[in-house]
């Protein structure tokens, strides 16, 4: 307790000499400004002492020291240089339609345009005026006229004959004449002849014997076979060798259609060919008569 007494006292001695130090310094910084003032009057009396219009030189003390005051107003300043361009502002917004402008002067014809559509047929015109008398022409050529009389006599010949030919396949039709996708036609009106004179039937229609190459050639064979319920003859036939069977010209077979265990040559006297209502082959004696199928 008595050393917190004590300590107590020093600071108290402190705070007392602190308060003595500041009052000394503002009295001192008192009589500086003072001296400074008493300074600035001596020396502004002996300065405007013999001047005719102290105004103009001499200012008031108080503008000297800075303490107060304003200064009359300048003369106007010469104008300053022109600036520089400024940058360009931004796009106003649009403004009014204007009103419609006088017409303009008419201006060069343009490049011809693409030809336009064909129009209607007009009316016909009034008959001109006979024209004069042309020159005698060059003598014509005879040979030019005939053959072009030809030609036209050829083409009406030529349109009869298509109108026969469509009346013909109607009547081919009629008869039963069949008609094959290799263009035959194959007839038969159920005649029943041996080999030779069933031939010599087809050879004097101006056709022949059929000798089927195909299966469809064959097919129709056999429906004039069943037709007439008989074997037919073929024109295939080995008279020429024995055992080698040819077409009626003498070319190689190039379809056959063998019934089974056929041809077996029988009794050595089988060298004629049939078809039978299956549609099958066999070979057999070309003296006995069966259905007459010819092909055209
Ligand atoms: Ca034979
Ligand atoms: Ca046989």
């Amino acid at each position: 307790m008595h050393f917190l007494q004590r300590s107590d006292f020093n600071k108290d001695l402190k705070n007392s000499h602190s308060i003595t130090a500041v009052i000394w310094s503002f009295t001192m910084w008192v009589l500086n400004v003072f001296s400074m003032l008493l300074v600035a009057v001596v020396f502004q009396t002996i300065s405007c002492q013999g001047l005719t219009n102290a105004s103009d030189v001499c200012r008031p003390l108080s503008e000297i020291c800075g303490l107060s005051g304003k200064g009359e107003k300048g003369e106007k300043g010469e104008a300053g240089l022109r600036g520089s361009t400024g940058p360009i502002g931004k796009m106003g917004p649009q403004g009014a339609k204007g009103n419609i402008g006088p017409k303009g002067e008419k201006g060069d014809t343009g490049e011809r345009g693409m030809p336009g559509a064909q129009g209607s047929v007009g009316q016909k015109g009034a008959a001109g005026e006979k024209g004069n008398t042309g020159p005698k022409g060059d003598t014509g050529n005879m040979d030019a006229a005939y053959d072009m009389s030809r030609v036209i006599a050829l083409e009406n010949d030529l349109a009869d004959l298509k109108t026969v030919i469509g009346f013909a396949k109607q009547a081919l039709q009629l008869l039963g004449i069949k008609k094959t996708t290799s263009g035959k036609y194959i007839y038969s009106d159920g005649t029943n002849l041996p080999f030779s004179d069933a031939e010599a039937y087809c050879t004097n229609a101006n056709s022949a014997l059929i000798n089927p190459k195909t299966q469809e050639e064959n097919r129709a064979a056999q429906q004039f076979a069943k037709k007439y319920d008989s074997l037919a003859y073929l024109g295939v036939n080995d008279r020429m060798k024995e055992g080698t069977f040819v077409y009626q010209d003498g070319q190689r077979l190039t379809y056959t259609n063998w019934g089974s265990g056929e041809p077996n040559n029988y009794n050595n006297n089988e060298d004629c060919v049939t078809v039978s209502t299956d549609g099958e082959w066999n070979d057999v004696p070309c003296s006995l008569p069966y259905v007459v199928v010819c092909e055209f």
